[in-house]
C-alpha cells in the first residue's frame, strides 16, 4: 500500500533531496546539469510561466521538443506551478497536435524552437507558443526572470498532473489523465521494486519524453532516486552504444527491435556496466532475450506498461525473470486473465489480460473509458496466458489473434519462429480474409543486408520449428515494418493493405 500526504506535488518531491553538486541531467556533449542547476532553471521557468505567461494552476501547458534536460525542466516547471504537462511527441503532424490541443483544451505551450513550425503551422485557435532553446533574446531561457526560489503551489495529490495521449496502433487520440500521486507510484513501484536503483545509476534509452515509457525512464525514476540521466536527443543504436560505454550507463530502457539492433552493432563496445536493461512498449521474444544474454550476461527485464496506467505493472525483477514470459504483477498491481463477460478464466487458458493498481485509467471526456475499465479492473488489450505458478505470458494484442479453419494462432508465436532464422531482423505476422479458411497466416520479413529473399526456404524452417497450420501462406519482403512514433508495430498497416503504403 502507497500512502501519499493529501498535499502533494510530486514535481518539488521529485525535485528535494539531493545535494547540489549532484550530477542530475547528462547530455553527449553539453555540461553535467547538477541537481542545483536544475532546481534554479526549473523555478526560473516556473516563475516566468505563473509571471510572464499567466499560467494558473489547472491549465493545460503543451510541451514538445526532442528529450533535453531543458524538457524535462519544462515538465517539472509546469507541474510544480500546478499546472498540467500535456505531453506530445516530436514526430506528432499539425493535425494530430491540433486534435490533442482540441481535446486537453490547452492555451499555452512550450516548445523546443527547432519544433515550432509544425505547431505554429496547426494554427490552433488561442494557443500561445512559447520557443526554448534558441539564441533571440525572447527565448523563454534567456529572459530575466528572478533568480528566488519557487514555493511549489500546493496540489493535491489527488489533482491532474499530466496528460498523456494514446492512439494505439490506430483512431482518434485518447488523453490520459494522471495524478501528482501517480506520478510517484510509478517510481514506488516498479522503480523501486524492480530497478531497484542507486544514487550512483547512471540512465538512459531510447523512449521520448512525450512517451510515458520514457519519462518514467529518464525523469522520474532517476530524480527519484537521486541518480542521474543521460538524454539523448539521437538514441539509434550508433548513438546509444558509444553513450552506454562513455557514461558508464547503468539503467538502460529501450525496445525489443532495439535490443536486436543493438545486438548487431555491438563489437567493439564495452557495455560492462549495464546493471538493469528494461524493454516494454512491444512484447521482448524469447529469441532477442536469449541473443541478448548470450553476448552480454545480462537478463533483459521485460515488462507491459501502457500509457493508461502511465508505465510498467507486470514484470518481474533479479532471479525471477523467466524468459519468454513477461514476469508476475509489479508488487503494488494486481492482474487476472478474465472472458469477454469479465468472468476469471483457469490458469494456462487464454484470456483478456485485465490489471489494478495504484494508477488506474481515466479518459478524458471519452466514452472509451467504459470499455477500458470494467467493475474496476483495467482491460488493456492483450491476450494473456497465466501459468500455475503465476508467471503471465504474453499471446497476441486481442486483435492479433488469427483464427484459420478452426485454429487460434497467436501471430505473435509466429513472428518468434520466424526470428530464429538468421537471416530474418524483423518480423509481422496477421490474418488475411480467406473465404475457406476464415483467414489465413501472412508475414512480413524484414532481412539482413544481402540475404537472400527467399519465401519456400524461411517457409519451410517456420515448418520446422512449429505446427504445420500455423505455418505462413505467404511471407512478403520489406525494407522496414511500419511502425507508430513510439515504436510500435502497426499490424492494422498490414493487414489493410496486405503491403503498407
Ligand atoms: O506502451 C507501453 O507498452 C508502455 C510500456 C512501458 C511504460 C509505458 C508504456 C506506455
Amino acid at each position: 500500500e502507497l500512502h501519499y500526504p493529501e498535499r502533494l506535488n510530486c514535481a518539488a518531491e521529485l525535485l528535494h533531496g539531493p545535494p547540489d553538486d549532484r550530477p542530475a541531467f547528462l547530455t553527449p556533449t553539453g555540461e553535467p546539469w547538477t541537481y542545483g542547476d536544475l532546481r534554479a532553471r526549473v523555478d526560473r521557468i516556473a516563475h516566468l510561466l505563473t509571471g510572464e505567461l499567466g499560467v494558473v494552476p489547472g491549465n493545460r501547458v503543451l510541451l514538445r521538443g526532442p528529450t533535453t534536460p531543458w524538457l524535462a525542466a519544462c515538465w517539472l516547471a509546469v507541474l510544480k506551478a500546478g499546472a498540467v504537462a500535456v505531453t506530445v511527441l516530436a514526430q506528432q503532424r499539425p493535425h494530430e497536435l491540433s486534435t490533442m490541443c482540441e481535446i486537453a483544451r490547452v492555451r499555452h505551450a512550450l516548445c523546443d524552437i527547432r519544433a515550432v513550425d509544425d505547431l505554429a503551422k496547426a494554427e490552433i485557435p488561442g494557443l500561445r507558443i512559447t520557443a526554448y532553446g534558441g539564441d533571440a533574446p525572447d527565448d523563454l531561457l534567456n529572459r530575466p526572470a528572478p533568480a528566488t526560489p519557487y514555493e511549489a503551489v500546493a496540489t493535491a495529490a489527488d489533482d491532474v498532473a499530466l496528460i498523456a495521449f494514446t492512439s494505439g496502433t490506430t483512431g482518434r487520440p485518447k488523453g490520459c489523465m494522471h495524478l501528482h500521486r501517480d506520478v510517484l507510484a510509478i517510481a514506488d513501484t516498479f522503480s523501486r521494486h524492480v530497478l531497484k536503483p542507486h544514487a550512483d545509476d547512471v540512465f538512459t534509452g531510447s523512449p521520448p519524453l512525450g512517451f510515458t515509457f520514457g519519462l518514467g525512464g529518464l525523469v522520474i525514476f532517476p530524480l527519484r532516486a537521486g541518480a542521474r540521466a543521460l538524454l539523448l536527443e539521437q538514441a539509434g543504436p550508433r548513438q546509444l552504444l558509444p553513450a552506454i560505454a562513455r557514461h558508464r550507463v547503468s539503467v538502460l530502457f529501450t525496445a525489443p527491435a532495439a535490443y536486436r539492433a543493438l545486438l548487431d552493432e555491438l563489437d567493439g563496445y564495452d557495455v560492462s556496466c549495464l546493471r538493469r536493461c528494461v524493454s516494454a512498449g512491444e512484447n521482448l521474444p524469447a529469441t532477442t532475450w536469449q541473443a541478448w544474454h548470450e553476448r552480454t550476461g545480462l537478463r533483459v527485464i521485460n515488462g507491459i506498461g501502457a500509457t493508461e496506467l502511465l508505465h510498467i505493472f507486470i514484470s518481474a525483477a533479479d532471479d525471477r525473470i523467466r524468459p519468454g514470459t513477461t514476469g508476475v504483477p509489479v508488487p503494488g498491481w494486481h492482474a487476472r486473465v478474465q472472458d469477454a463477460d469479465g468472468r476469471p478464466v483457469p490458469d494456462g487458458q487464454p484470456g483478456l489480460l485485465a490489471v489494478r493498481g495504484p494508477v488506474g485509467c481515466r479518459y478524458l471526456a471519452d466514452p472509451r473509458q467504459r470499455d477500458y475499465v470494467r467493475d474496476g479492473w483495467n482491460v488493456t488489450g492483450d491476450t494473456y496466458v497465466r501459468d500455475p505458478d503465476g508467471y503471465f505470458r504474453y499471446v497476441a494484442r486481442a486483435d492479433d489473434m488469427i483464427i484459420s479453419a478452426g485454429y487460434n494462432i497467436a501471430g505473435p508465436e509466429v513472428e518468434d519462429a520466424l526470428l530464429r532464422h538468421p537471416d530474418v531482423v524483423e518480423a509481422a505476422v496477421v490474418g488475411r480474409p480467406d473465404e475457406a479458411r476464415g483467414q489465413v497466416v501472412l508475414a512480413f520479413a524484414v532481412l539482413k543486408e544481402g540475404a537472400r529473399r527467399d519465401a519456400e526456404a524461411l517457409r519451410a524452417f517456420v515448418k520446422s520449428e512449429l505446427a504445420p497450420y500455423k505455418c505462413p501462406r505467404e511471407i512478403v519482403f520489406l525494407d522496414a515494418l511500419p511502425r507508430t512514433a513510439t515504436g510500435k508495430l502497426q499490424r492494422f498497416r498490414l493487414r489493410i493493405h496486405g503491403v503498407p503504403g
